[in-house]
């Protein structure tokens, strides 16, 4: 299999090498007497890029010739990682890399080491569109992302003193995986006026004009497919000024520093990316940064079909528009104002091809993440867009009025604009009004969503518009890539690496849950991936930890309904009951090391303060002589993807403990699972649909149910509840200043005992820190814990991309795969 991999690659190492010289030689001009790790990446990197250039172009013509349905994946976030590593076991030259660099005096981990993350994203929404991208290649999709080249992607978290500090993440300096396009450039226009007058036919014709434009200059990332030379395209808009470097003008009149404004001011839009995941702020800048980015993109969408010189009905044959959550639900009306005002269609006929084209992911059900945006900035910006969904608002209450006659209420429910001081424009109801299908990303979320924040939507549009899309991700880098020995081990039972392109063979597996060879083998690298962060543990936090104990992680962004605090709270009750056993007692405990990581908005105070308990009680807990080896508390920086693919294939136990109904789906829970780690967690996301499938003696739920949150809140505001007594126990300890001053978590305390505990932490503690008990029990029997592990690993195929991908292309974008021409 590997053979025909290496069609795509390299012949051989020599012809790598000698590549690899030449670019460090001339595109780099340095000799290889001085060549260090960051050129020999950079050369390694050039390699590999000029072969995925080749397939990039004959892909792109091929999709042009035969001219069938395209997928637009529009998305703010792309949090793609590093590219070498992908890039080399995608084309299948990786072995060829290896031999190839050793022979130049590198290890191969080195030079993957020496790239920067493209952070492109905050967490689960912007790597989700990462998974897509790599299975809509590898399933040979004609796909396309859209999103914006930020000069800085999500910070770097340092922490210091226990606090976590924002650096900022300057990751262009050297890029080799994007490429400028210089004559791609967009005007977008910002502000002005609106004007509408008859023409000379005595037709009414609408005008925008004046205001700003701003240049929108396309950068391509190339998007290689696993096992096939299908490559992709990711387009990435970067803004420029429309003067060029600085206005003339203005400088030759002297005045230079608004030239240069000018400049800075357009070159903004594209500087940075917001940093609050699951929470929208309303800023203008966020706005600005949404029409520019979808403006731009429908430009490319529209010219690319106009190319076609089809009739316009026929575009949402062509173009599948996807909307990765509200924030570009602006394209909806972008595209009703190019039919309306710039091609001249009649509403009706344009909207009937509007609706055709998009389809709405929804992520969230969380009040303060809904996009709100407010009218009278929305006037001031985007005064044509303004009015033209003010008109989709209006056609749209018409046919509720028609449906519901006798229901008043429900208009002001559903209406597109919130009745507010100020008014608000509600960027969810307008997804749903502009696209033919809305997606959930989990069973119970999307049932959630129809139930509770759109069930007024289901009756007035009827239940097939809504749909459900588990979320996936890939298994080339979740799998092949994070764990190689895992793959490779996987690889020697189910015949080869097919299982990476149909994970569903995995099944094979089941066979080898008892096999006593193979689970040896399987524990070897699990302790090996151990060891690995183990050593990344002391380099970075100076603790030592014991690989064997049981590594006990939570990984993701910090939000309270993630409730990182459940799980500090566990530990620090964990560390109150070692304190109070005897040296009989401690015998029996299993050791344990409880790892988190993840960055907290910067804005989030009470995120920010979880981050400084995690590390007080760390510092408490590691110096403690009478724990030892029995606990460690490691808070791991700036929690990233490349970080990600060691941390995950090293977890005995991974948390995935949100308030029930709060998470939409997650989907590191399917990476610690697919990776061989058991999973503790409540019935929530993906987490449910994780169980039916792996079988609920292979995984610790607990906690209440989704449908009991509500009236449990509800007991709490009207003082029926009283606090959890091991709960009380940890406060009380926190309160003695146990862990430094008490005072800098009296807001975290006082959110659960005095404010209504809106996250239920005290209702799920007991049955948190039972189930976790249950999980040192099972941990003891390591025979039998492989073998829940294998075969849960086993039962994993359905959590790939590749099927769900699969499910949008037939039930949302009625597409088909294209194959790729044969090499000859
Ligand atoms: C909105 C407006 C203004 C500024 C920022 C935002 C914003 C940015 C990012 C709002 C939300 C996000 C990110 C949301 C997110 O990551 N959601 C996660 O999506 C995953 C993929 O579907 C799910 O698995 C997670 O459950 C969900 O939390």
């Amino acid at each position: 299999a590997w053979k025909k991999f290496q069609a795509h690659g390299f012949r051989d190492k020599d012809e790598f090498e000698r590549d690899t010289v030449r670019h460090v030689e001339t595109t780099l001009a340095r000799s290889m007497f001085n060549c260090d790790e960051t050129a020999a990446y950079a050369a390694t990197s050039l390699a590999f890029r000029d072969r995925l250039i080749t397939q990039w172009n004959r892909t792109q013509q091929r999709q042009t010739f035969s001219d069938t349905k395209r997928i637009y994946y529009l998305s703010l976030e792309f949090l793609m990682g590093r590219a070498l590593d992908n890039a080399m076991l995608n084309v299948g030259a990786k072995a060829i890399a290896k031999d190839g660099l050793a022979d130049l005096g590198f290890r191969i981990e080195d030079i993957i080491a020496q790239e920067h993350d493209a952070a492109l994203g905050n967490g689960g929404l912007g790597r989700l569109a990462a998974c897509f991208l790599d299975s809509m290649a590898s399933l040979n999709f004609p796909a396309w992302g859209y999103g914006l080249r930020y000069r800085y992607g999500i910070f770097k978290q340092e922490i210091v003193d226990g606090y976590q500090v924002e650096v900022p993440d300057y990751w262009l300096d050297f890029n080799p995986w994007e490429f400028p396009r210089h004559d791609i450039v967009v005007d977008i226009q910002f502000y002005g006026n609106v004007r509408k007058y008859q023409n000379d036919q005595g037709k009414n014709v609408v005008t925008w004009e004046g205001g700003e434009i701003v240049k929108a200059v396309a950068y391509d990332v190339p998007i290689p497919g696993f096992d096939t030379p299908s490559t992709n395209n990711l387009r990435l808009w970067s803004s420029k000024a429309a003067s060029g470097e600085f206005d003339f003008q203005k400088f030759n009149s002297g005045d230079y520093e608004s030239s240069v404004a000018d400049q800075q001011r357009a070159e903004t839009i594209s500087a940075v990316l917001y940093p609050n995941d699951n929470l929208e702020r309303g800023k203008e800048l966020r706005l600005k940064q949404q029409y520019f980015w979808v403006a731009a993109s429908l430009y490319d969408i529209v010219r690319r079909f106009k190319k076609s010189k089809r009739a316009w009905s026929e575009f949402p044959e062509q173009v599948a528009i996807q909307l990765n959550d509200t924030h570009p639900t602006l394209a909806i009306v972008e595209l009703q104002r190019i039919l309306i005002d710039l091609e001249g269609l009649e509403w009706d006929e344009a909207w009937k091809i509007v609706t055709k084209t998009f389809g709405y992911t929804n992520h969230t059900v969380l009040p303060e993440a809904l996009e709100k945006w407010s009218v009278p900035l929305f006037q001031n910006l985007l005064p044509r867009h303004l009015q033209i969904i003010y008109e989709i608002n209006l056609f749209f209450l018409q046919l509720v009025e028609k449906k519901f006659p006798k229901e008043r209420e429900i208009l002001g429910r559903v209406s597109i604009i919130e009745e507010s001081q100020p008014k608000m424009v509600r960027m969810a109801y307008l997804a749903i009004v502009g696209s033919h299908k809305v997606n959930g990303v989990a069973e119970l979320h999307s049932d959630l969503i129809k139930t509770t924040i759109f069930k007024d939507f289901v009756r007035i549009f009827g239940p097939d518009k809504f749909t459900n899309v588990t979320n996936g991700i890939t298994p080339r880098r979740w799998l092949h890539q994070a764990n190689p020995r895992l793959s490779e081990l996987i690889a020697s039972k189910t015949g080869g690496i097919g299982f990476l392109k149909d994970l569903t063979l995995l099944n094979e597996l089941e066979n080898f849950a008892d096999d006593k060879e193979f689970k040896k083998e399987w524990a070897e690298i699990k302790y090996a991936n151990k060891v690995r962060l183990a050593k990344h543990i002391k380099t970075t936090t100076g603790v030592t930890v014991n690989p064997a104990a049981l590594f006990d992680i939570q990984v993701k962004r910090i939000h309270e309904y993630k409730r990182q605090q459940m799980n500090i709270f566990g530990v620090i009750h964990r560390y109150l009951t070692i304190k109070n056993m005897s040296a009989e007692e401690r015998k029996k405990l299993a050791p344990r090391v409880s790892i988190f990581g993840g960055k907290a908005a910067p804005g989030y105070w009470m995120a920010k303060t979880i981050i400084h308990l995690v590390n007080s009680v760390g510092s408490v807990v590691n110096n403690d002589k009478d724990v030892g080896d029995l606990l460690k508390v490691i808070f791991l920086e700036d929690y990233n993807v490349s970080k990600a693919e060691m941390i995950i294939p090293a977890s005995d136990i991974s948390e995935h403990i949100s308030t029930a109904g709060t998470e939409a789906s997650g989907t590191s829970n399917m990476k610690f699972v697919l990776n061989g780690g058991l999973i503790i967690g409540t019935c929530d996301g993906a987490n449910i649909e994780i169980t039916r499938e792996i079988g609920e003696s292979n995984i610790f739920l607990f906690g209440n149910l989704a449908e009991d949150v509500e009236d449990l809140r509800h007991a709490h505001n009207y003082g029926d509840h009283s606090m959890d007594p091991d709960l009380v126990k940890v406060f009380e300890a926190i309160k003695s200043n146990m862990f430094g001053d008490a005072g800098s978590f009296g807001a975290l305390v006082g959110a659960i005992e005095d404010h209504g505990d809106y996250y239920l932490v005290s209702d799920d503690f007991h049955s948190y820190i039972q189930t976790q008990e249950l999980v040192d029990e099972a941990y003891k029997n390591q025979d039998e814990w492989i073998s829940k592990c294998i075969q849960s690993v086993a039962r994993m195929g359905f959590f790939s991309s590749d099927r769900c991908i699969n499910e949008y292309a037939e039930s949302i974008w009625n597409i088909e795969p294209l194959q790729p021409e044969s090499k000859n």
